[in-house]
């Protein structure tokens, strides 16, 4: 199934100069990037977009740590994306993570929810962060010349 997941370089990514890294990541790996911009979001869109987590004890510890700085929003496209894109970011806890994902590379502990990226959980996840963080003109359609290769017929 050709999915969307949204990926967002949190900002210790940011600050640490790892987007490049980060992208290069998914984009190796044949996922095609059909939207990206950078923002500072503040508290009450970090609450959308973590509401989930609001009964949590880390919640505003999470806030924080999210508005600190400006975040690279990315939408990513591919076959089973939501799952492929989860593999590469690796566990939440970098103390946890595989080496070879991202969090697994770059970090090994969780100080104040750090830990560089954010994916889509799942496909309910994907859609509505999707169009929180992207209006519909901001999501491109565009054939990648290895498609044939890595996502094969549609
Ligand atoms: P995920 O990002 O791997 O999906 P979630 O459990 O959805 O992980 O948690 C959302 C984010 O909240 C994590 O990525 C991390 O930044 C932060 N977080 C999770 N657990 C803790 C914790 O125990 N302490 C502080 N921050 C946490
Ligand atoms: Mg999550």
């Amino acid at each position: 199934m050709i999915q969307k997941s949204l990926v967002l370089i949190k900002p210790d990514g940011v600050e640490r100069g790892l987007i490049g890294e980060i992208i290069k990541r998914f984009e190796q790996r044949g996922l095609k990037i059909v939207g990206m911009k950078m923002v500072w979001v503040d508290k009450d869109f970090a609450k959308e977009h973590y509401s989930e987590h609001v009964n949590k004890p880390f919640f505003n510890e999470l806030l924080t740590m999210i508005t600190e700085g400006p975040i690279v929003a990315i939408a990513l496209e591919g076959r089973n994306a939501i799952k492929v894109v989860r593999k590469i970011v690796g566990s939440t806890r970098p103390d946890e993570a595989l080496p070879g994902t991202i969090r697994g590379d770059f970090a090994h502990s969780l100080i104040e929810g750090r830990n560089l990226v954010h994916a889509s959980a799942n496909e309910s996840d994907a859609e509505k962060e999707l169009r929180l963080w992207f209006k519909e003109d901001e999501l491109k359609e565009y054939e990648r010349s290895d498609e044939k290769h890595v996502i094969g017929k549609r």
